[in-house]
């Protein structure tokens, strides 16, 4: 089966009503195949996200989707009454067996949610308020999930951000030199040996275990076209336990800069205090209220860390020979890192100041 058939016999199995009208690759992510699909109900055509979950990656694709499917619940069951209740949480269409997912011949995983119309999601942010607005949602998800029923999340990826493990899978990375392009890369192999000692930090500084997206990427937040507000979260998969700074962490990796996760002009890319500001007035202003002193005293280096450990994940797979990020072009991992370092080195600049300002802010 060809990939066009395969996404339109997939779409098929979901309970969607009206006739299937055509689907095209949608969205930036670097792991699952995203799909905008339409089917036309009488006569009017109504769009469906449509995902390949990247069983490579996500090796329990069934724990991962049950991890959803109590994640999106609760989300709702919370949301539901407020204006405009069904587009702030993200809803599973479910597949016509009733399950949550659909397996096709060739084994693959499939989801489909409903589409929230009047909302984009950026590559790169654009202003101040979209940074407030992205903390805001962000910090929101985690609270509204404080009170999630036990069981515990799987654990859809082991070890996710645990970034001495990271380090680690560098090292062999660099032994191995598996694609023959350590050379390439010597500055930023010296760069992220040096920064060694900041792996553990976080880890050593015995922060509660929360829920945690783990995947704060700014476009993984929906903005209202109308009004900018920070409408729904999505991109679920490696919603589990985790750590308060993690997610802040990949929040000022991706808003503080104006430049996308690949620019090739590093002048471009720098931490800008505004934005920061906006962003820890955002985050604040909702998950204030349930953060302790030891995780909001950890928020900036979380910053630092995560940007670190995403250069070290791009530099691993460079090294590697492109492996796990989709890429689109030669040497797009390795730009992926360099701009994660020079975001390192514009945070370690600015770190105490930014310090100050988190503190400043009383919940
Ligand atoms: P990936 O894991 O590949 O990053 P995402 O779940 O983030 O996949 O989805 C890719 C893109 O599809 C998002 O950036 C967003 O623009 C769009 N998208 C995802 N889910 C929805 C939805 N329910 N409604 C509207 N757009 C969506
Ligand atoms: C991947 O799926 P996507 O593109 O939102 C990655 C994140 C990285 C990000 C870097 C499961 O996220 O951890 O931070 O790329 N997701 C996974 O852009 O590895
Ligand atoms: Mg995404």
């Amino acid at each position: 089966m060809n990939e066009e058939s395969g996404v339109s016999a997939a779409a098929r199995q979901f309970q969607i009503g009206g006739e299937f009208a055509g689907a095209v690759p949608y969205g930036s992510g670097h792991i699952n195949d995203t799909y905008r699909v339409v089917f036309h109900q009488a006569g009017a055509p109504v769009r469906t996200i449509l995902q390949r979950i990247n069983a490579n990656i996500f090796k329990n694709p069934a724990a991962l989707m049950e991890n959803i499917q109590r994640v999106t619940a609760h989300l709702a069951a919370q949301v539901a009454g407020e204006p405009d209740g069904e587009r702030r949480v993200l809803t599973l269409i479910p597949a016509r067996d009733g399950r949550a997912w659909h397996v096709d011949a060739d084994g693959n995983y499939w989801r489909a949610y409903r589409f929230v119309e009047g909302a984009s999601t950026y590559d790169a942010v654009e202003s101040v308020e979209q940074a407030f607005q992205a903390g805001r949602a962000f910090g929101q998800f985690q609270k509204l999930l404080v009170g999630l029923p036990a069981p515990r999340l799987h654990d859809t990826i082991p070890d996710f951000h645990h970034t001495p493990k990271r380090f680690l899978a560098l090292q062999q990375a660099i032994a191995a030199d598996a694609a023959g392009r350590a050379i390439l890369a010597r500055p930023e192999i010296e760069f992220a040996l040096a920064h060694q000692s900041i792996t553990s930090v976080l880890l050593d500084a015995d922060l509660p275990e929360r829920v945690t997206h783990n995947d704060t990427k700014f476009n993984n937040v929906l903005l209202d076209d109308a009004t900018g507000e920070g409408i729904c979260v999505i991109d679920l998969d490696t919603v589990m336990p985790g750590l308060a700074p993690y997610d802040f962490g990949d929040m000022v990796r991706t808003t503080t800069s104006p430049a996308e996760e690949d620019e090739q002009d590093l002048s471009r890319v720098t931490m800008q205090f505004p934005m920061f500001e906006a962003l820890v007035r955002g985050y604040l202003r909702s998950a204030g209220a349930f953060l302790t002193k030891a995780e909001k005293q950890h928020l900036t280096f979380g910053g630092k860390l995560i940007t670190f450990e995403i250069g070290i994940r791009f530099l691993t797979d460079y090294l590697a020979g492109d492996t796990y990020f989709k890429v689109g072009r030669n040497g797009h991992n390795l730009d992926r890192c360099r701009t994660q370092f020079k975001l390192v080195e514009s945070i370690e600049q600015q770190e105490e100041k930014m310090d100050r300002l988190v503190e400043s802010i009383e919940p």
